[in-house]
């Protein structure tokens, strides 16, 4: 059999509904153009993030009835513990209520003002965590992440040359490098084993730990699986296991491959500095055998880090958001190359060559498919990343004005990927006729979230 499909059976349904053409207008103005202020029950199908978005199975389910409440010592979090210390090989857990948390707390022990944090590609809060305790955030990737066209198997890559000169010139401002697997700013794509390798030696050979952004990692492990030589027969598990042994420790958002609704942790080596997670902890999350998630939410957690690195699960994940991948680029639709692991990044200054990066076309995109088919996607473009250099006003434009279609885990079926595409590319067929937006409020941080937009005329 050729055809692929869901492996689940569906038991449950959440009910969504396509609002007129006409609405959706008056909604988008409603929200002064910002889509982060529409309500989720005026979106048709949501694509926003696959953060917190998953649909949980019914093992997880019967384990949010059978979650230990208890303050200290919860049953829960001694079986997340458990699964935790199975699947990554770390010593200690420190449980969060989702990834900035463990951001926060990880950083405050380990940045100082002036320091500098190499990664192959931070996130937006991750930075945002950086610069907040006084450090700089450094990404270093390969030149073929920056060209959506170009085929790379691992473009979630860190360049090794470019780290090894950083750290010749300023060894004694790095306290960590962190790898983000698999890279979220640049199109969801994966970093192979041999770079891992190649930089945990780099690493310590200056004595530099090595901190992995789990947020993905069982995508990454199956792109390792599919595309990297000698690990086609290995089980995921296993190279899960593998891509663990490089680091000193992680921090995972467990709302996206933990196949949960809300939760994170950190988990370490070092019993010293697991110690000092724990204060800080109790200060800003809550005792160490919840930190800040229900005992249910602990149980939910430890059985979907299970199930994310079951192989059909994630054949059938990695191959869903291809599916759209391929619906895309078979009508033309420029998107980064190859597909994501967990959604489809359209490049759209291609899309709409006529908007220029200071009127965001990627931003742009993003109302058109909702005006359009209801579709709620995500700007990984001017809007969030475009720097104003405070004295000589000059707009420092990202190399990439991206459109995320995120695709949340089990939720949707290949039929709502097909609708989808069927929006992408009625709006791509008026790319002429479209205007791009100015920004009519903006606030001093993260301004995506809470600024107001207008059409340019
Ligand atoms: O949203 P949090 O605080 O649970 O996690 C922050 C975070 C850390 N690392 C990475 C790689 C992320 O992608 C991430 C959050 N991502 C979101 C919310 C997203 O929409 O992609």
């Amino acid at each position: 059999m050729t055809v692929k499909v869901e492996p689940f059976k569906i038991k449950v349904v959440e009910p969504i509904k396509l609002i007129s053409k006409n609405e959706r207008l008056k909604k988008m103005e409603e929200a002064r153009y910002n889509i982060f202020r529409l309500k989720g029950e005026d979106v048709y199908i949501d694509l926003l993030t696959d953060s917190g978005t998953s649909a949980m199975s019914d093992h997880q389910w019967a384990g949010i009835m059978e979650g230990d409440e208890s303050y200290a010592g919860s049953k829960s979090f001694f079986n997340l513990e458990r699964v935790i210390k199975k699947i990554t090989g770390f010593e200690y857990v420190v449980p969060t209520h989702q990834g900035r948390p463990a951001e926060n707390i990880l950083f405050s022990q380990l940045i100082k003002p002036g320091d500098v944090v190499p990664g192959n590609a931070h996130f937006d809060s991750t930075q945002a965590h950086i610069i907040h305790k006084g450090g700089k955030a450094v990404n270093l990737l390969l030149d073929e992440a920056y060209d959506p066209k170009t085929y790379h198997p691992f473009k979630g890559n860190v360049n090794i040359e470019q780290l090894e000169n950083l750290i010749k010139s300023q060894r004694d401002n790095i306290p960590f490098f962190l790898m983000t697997v698999t890279n979220n700013t640049i199109g969801g794509q994966p970093v192979s084993m041999e770079n891992l390798r190649r930089t945990r030696k780099l690493l310590s050979g200056f004595g530099i730990p090595l901190y992995i952004d789990a947020a993905r990692f069982a995508e990454n492990a199956y792109f390792i699986k599919l595309r990297e030589p000698g690990y086609g027969e290995k089980e995921v598990k296993d190279i899960v296991r593998e891509m663990f042994s490089y680091a000193d420790g992680c921090i995972m958002s467990a709302k996206k491959d933990g196949l949960v609704n809300i939760g994170g942790f950190i988990a370490l080596n070092d019993k010293k500095l697991y110690e000092q997670c724990c204060e800080l902890l109790i200060l800003l999350e809550g005792f160490i055998t919840y930190g800040g998630m229900a005992g249910r939410d602990l149980e939910a957690l430890a059985r979907g880090l299970e199930e994310v690195i079951e192989e059909d699960y994630l054949a059938y994940r990695i191959d869903q958001v291809n599916y759209l991948g391929k619906k895309l680029d078979d009508a033309g639709i420029p998107i980064v190359q190859p597909p994501g692991g967990h959604g489809i990044y359209i490049d759209a200054k291609s899309v709409f060559p006529r908007i220029p990066q200071s009127q965001f076309p990627a931003y742009t995109l993003v109302v058109e498919m909702y005006i359009e088919a209801g579709v709620r996607a995500a700007e990984i473009g001017s809007v969030a990343f475009a720097k104003k250099d405070e004295i000589t006003g000059k707009t420092d434009y990202p190399r990439l004005e991206l459109t995320r279609l995120a695709v949340p885990r089990r939720v949707y079926t290949y039929r709502h990927m097909d609708f989808v595409a069927e929006g992408v590319i009625h709006v791509a067929k008026k790319k002429d006729k479209v205007k791009g937006f100015k920004i009519a409020y903006e606030p001093k941080t993260l301004r995506h979230f809470l600024a107001d937009f207008a059409r340019v005329e």
